[in-house]
């Protein structure tokens, strides 16, 4: 005998609308989560959602010969945008499939190293900017990270120089996605009527947005086609270049054009949202900052920071972990049942829970990488010694995913630890930093991603002794 799943009763025709607040999504289910378990269940746009949250469930979902990713909600309304992207496809479509193979070579270590010099004069750009400000200049930190990951992300997958610091007005490209990744997002909670034929002004905007990405980004493809860069080994070449190794395919100019999109957007919030939550524990607790900077002057010391350094900064990368344990910066990862799992339902919670094919099951991340059967009872707590290696490689298994599940898990995670570190140790070795306010405490501000809200310091070099 299955349980029945619980949750709040809901409105006729709005199901639990009123229950989750569009701006702070992610703050209303985990008191959701709160008051209703591990286990819960929301009407949506029409259709009955499941929340999990708990360890052991996420764990039971994660298993890939029953279930996958289901690209719903914000991801589905993407696709208005980027389509079947290797973000957005649906595990069954080609696109998907072919994509992953002919882009895994592009993600792997050897390629990533070879975008360090790159991600290293950007990130000396931001040194640059904050030595020249000086101490008195009030630094938005999301902000100054968004210009950073985003002119990372551009100049390493197509060669391309956003020049955000050099700027007041952001480049166009970054503009639009900004505006539509807004616009995604609320399409995602308002039901379909209602943004085709209700919200016609919004419709416009985004329309035209989109169309803004889109030429943006076929510019730059022709660019390229026209000067082939042949030495370039950036992504967009290996899109351009590269063939499945199973079938000699190779991806349409339609497919890298989505994913040209797809690499900006996914390649660069969640990377500054992590460098923006670090910051504010780095800031906020003397004893993480001592001895991150400890370990950034004893393996870097003065001179430049290398590739080489990159392996060697055991208790940073341990920092990095345990920022994103407790603020996984995508917040939600969706599951349900594979296309072509052959039954109409299975169950979850050891045979508790009845779940019906196609079924949505969303995985809060935040509680669940807060699970005290895992944690502890320190759980909310940052303790970046939990997550030094010989702790980290012996969690039990699917405890710590902010990197998504299995084949659709995150492709960029080697991308975004690199240039993280980088920054990292760039900063703590050339710079002090103090809060704006001394008072602050930390805000969560949602859009698709988490980072911090109102988070403002100060940075003055740091003044070396010898
Ligand atoms: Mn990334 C998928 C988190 C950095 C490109 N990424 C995912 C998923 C998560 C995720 C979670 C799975 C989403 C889902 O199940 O719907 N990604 C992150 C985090 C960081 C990150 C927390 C940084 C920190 N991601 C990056 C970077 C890039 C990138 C950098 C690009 C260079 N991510 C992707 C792509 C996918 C993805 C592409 C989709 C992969 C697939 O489905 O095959």
């Amino acid at each position: 005998m299955t349980e029945q799943i619980p949750g709040p009763p809901g409105l006729p025709i709005l199901g639990n609308v009123l229950d989750i607040d569009p701006v702070n999504a992610v703050i209303s289910l985990g008191r959701l989560a709160e008051q209703y378990g591990p286990i819960f269940k929301l009407t949506v746009g029409g259709s009955a959602k499941i929340f999990i949250s708990s360890r052991d469930l996420v764990d039971e979902v994660s298993d890939e010969s029953r279930f996958t990713k289901q690209v719903g909600g914000p991801l589905l309304q993407l696709r208005n945008i980027c389509a079947d992207s290797l973000f957005t496809a649906h595990s069954d479509e080609p696109n998907w499939w072919l994509a992953h193979r002919v882009l895994m070579p592009a993600f792997g270590p050897l390629a990533i190293r070879g975008m360090f010099d790159e991600m290293h004069d950007l990130a000396s750009q931001l040194v640059v900017k904050w030595a020249r400000f000086g101490e008195k200049e009030v630094i938005d930190v999301s902000s100054d990270f968004t210009r950073l990951t985003l002119d990372t992300i551009a100049l390493c997958s197509m060669s391309t120089r956003f020049n955000s610091f050099y700027h007041d007005q952001m480049h166009p490209f970054v503009g639009s996605m900004i505006s539509v990744l807004q616009e995604s997002g609320k399409r995602a909670v308002r039901p379909p009527f209602v943004n085709n034929h209700i919200m016609r002004g919004s419709l416009r905007q985004y329309r035209s947005d989109i169309e803004t990405l889109r030429q943006i980004a076929s510019g730059i493809l022709a660019e390229r086609r026209a000067n082939p860069l042949e030495k370039k080994k950036d992504l967009l070449n290996v899109m351009i270049n590269g063939r499945d190794p199973e079938t000699g395919q190779g991806l349409s100019d339609e497919s890298i054009l989505n994913n040209m999109i797809v690499f900006l957007i996914a390649g660069h919030e969640t990377t500054s949202g992590l460098l923006s939550f670090l910051f504010y524990y780095l800031l906020t607790r003397p004893d993480v900052f001592a001895k991150a900077r400890q370990e950034v002057d004893e393996v870097v010391g003065r001179g430049p920071v290398t590739i080489e350094h990159m392996s060697k900064l055991h208790y940073l990368e341990a920092c990095l972990r345990e920022t994103l344990r407790l603020h996984p910066t995508a917040p939600v990862i969706t599951f349900q049942t594979r296309p072509d799992f052959e039954k109409d339902s299975t169950t979850i919670g050891n045979g508790a829970y009845q779940i019906l094919k196609g079924q949505s099951i969303v995985a809060l991340l935040v509680q669940m990488q807060r699970d005290p059967s895992v944690w502890g009872s320190d759980a909310d707590e940052f303790r970046p010694e939990r997550m030094m290696d010989e702790h980290f490689y012996k969690l039990p298994k699917n405890s710590w995913k902010p990197f998504g599940n299995g084949i659709r898990g995150c492709i960029g995670r080697a991308f975004a630890w690199q240039e993280s570190l980088l920054i990292t140790a760039m900063l703590l070795q050339n710079f002090d930093f103090r809060l704006h306010d001394p008072e602050y405490k930390l805000e969560i501000k949602q859009t698709l991603t988490i980072k911090p809200g109102n988070f403002y310091m100060h940075a003055s070099l740091r003044e070396h002794l010898d």
